[in-house]
């Protein structure tokens, strides 16, 4: 395939076969369920992996969107932390500015956006799935009802105005069109503006064969390098970097608007990590093929295994990854009984492609033999609730399979 970013043919690393949309939770099972073909290809000479083919994005994004970020307590706190960074940034960076402006893209039921509001912050969310996007309308944060693109930004400079600060956390890796991303981020921030943004890290991907991070609404896997070759190309300069725990290892970038900024010790330390680890080889995406492919027969074995011996087996989260791990690893109803899950949308569906029942968490008892954690960068939050617990926990994750 063509590379999405410099038009380069680059090598496919992986097929996963027909796949279902991650959060197309049905109301029963229909004769014509959306699939499509899911494969990977990498540009390995700036360590990034892209999905080849890629659903229409309105498919994915509307008026029934399945995720809510306030499902987590962790992410709600995490989102608070961003708050006070951004809140500290405003005032270190943009003092004499008396018309200080955030925009938050892809800022879902406006868990972050909420605390920057009850500071007084004049701010705007950008978020296309109606249903989210109304849920942040009721805790006061106003939101622009749309995908963001060049476009937009047009339209954003033209009812609002520049940005300061445009903040993204797991988007920037859903939007297909990456240069005009890029273009419109540029367009939209002020001189000397500050963009942030944190994606699933393709390090951590890797090092933990975390495949499930791949599905149809992420259209990427960054790196360091890869973000400094793409926004760059638009003027906006990486400058430091973050990793985080969330959402099983992300990294946050900061890029600039300007020529002045230096690059943080951090950066360079991370830039070089990148390449000692090999993310700008081709190897290290063939090791990591192979690695995909064991976990998805050993994960159906084991499972297989504890049925055989009478065993009660269910999920925990219904997550979008686990869209991926269940259609590749062929894993349905006749093994896992029911997944569990908080969401309300998603309760009383069945998952997409295996049709497996997702239920309210009050399922969870009487607790089964088996719970395959398919929360599992949830893990700590999780576990904390569940110290009653003395099942077995399982994931899909090649060190666990490992052991
Ligand atoms: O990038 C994306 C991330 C931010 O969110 C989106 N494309 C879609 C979504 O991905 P996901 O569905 O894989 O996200 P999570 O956060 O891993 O989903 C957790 C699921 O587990 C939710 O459905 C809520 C549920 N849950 C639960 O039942 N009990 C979560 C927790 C913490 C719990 O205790
Ligand atoms: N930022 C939240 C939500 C991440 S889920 C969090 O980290 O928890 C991805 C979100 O991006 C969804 O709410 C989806 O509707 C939104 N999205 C997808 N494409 C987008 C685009 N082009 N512009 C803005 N938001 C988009």
């Amino acid at each position: 395939m063509k590379c999405r970013f410099s038009g380069k043919d680059i090598p496919k690393i992986i097929d996963f076969g027909e796949m279902p949309l991650g959060n197309g939770f049905l109301s029963e099972k229909i004769s014509d369920e959306y699939f499509f073909n899911m494969s990977v290809a990498v540009n390995f000479d700036i360590g990034l992996i892209q999905l080849i083919d890629q659903p229409d994005p309105k498919k994915m994004f509307h008026q029934d969107y399945a995720f809510f970020t306030r499902t987590s307590n962790f992410m709600i706190k995490h989102f608070n932390e961003v708050a006070d960074e951004i809140y500290s940034i405003l005032d270190d960076r943009f003092i004499n500015d008396k018309s200080k402006f955030v925009v938050e893209i892809g800022s879902n039921d406006g868990v972050m956006l909420e605390n920057l509001v009850n500071k007084d912050i004049n701010c705007l969310g950008i978020e296309p799935s109606k249903n989210v996007a109304k849920v942040s309308n009721r805790y006061g944060v106003k939101t622009l009802n749309d995908f963001f693109s060049l476009d937009i930004s047009n339209e954003v400079l033209s009812n609002y105005q520049a940005a300061n600060i445009i903040y993204a956390a797991n988007v920037f890796c859903h939007i297909p069109d990456i240069n005009d991303l890029a273009k419109a981020c540029a367009n939209l921030l002020k001189d000397g503006g500050l963009l942030l943004f944190e994606d699933p890290y393709l390090g951590d991907v890797l090092q933990k064969t975390s495949y499930d991070q791949i599905y149809d609404e992420h259209v990427y896997l960054f790196s360091c390098h890869s973000v400094q070759s793409i926004f760059g190309k638009y003027g906006l300069r990486l400058i430091d970097c973050k990793p985080l725990k969330t959402h099983g290892g992300s990294m946050r970038y900061y890029l600039v608007k300007d020529n002045k900024s230096s690059i943080t010790e951090n950066l360079k330390f991370q830039l070089d990590s990148e390449v000692s680890i090999g993310l700008l080889s081709l190897s290290t995406y063939e090791d990591f093929a192979q690695r995909c492919e064991f976990s998805k027969i050993e994960f159906k074995r084991i499972i297989e295994e504890y049925k055989y011996q009478n065993m009660k087996v269910v999920g925990y989260g219904a997550t979008s990854k686990s869209t991926t791990i269940l259609n590749y690893c062929d894993v349905g109803p006749e093994l896992i009984d029911f997944i569990v899950d908080t969401t309300p949308i998603k309760q009383g569906k069945l998952t997409p492609g295996k049709h497996i029942p997702v239920k309210d968490y009050s399922n969870f008892l009487p607790h089964p033999d088996i719970s395959v954690l398919f929360a599992w960068n949830h893990k700590k939050e999780i576990m904390d609730k569940e110290i009653d617990y003395k099942g077995k926990w399982i994931t899909h994750l090649y060190d666990d399979l490992k052991k």
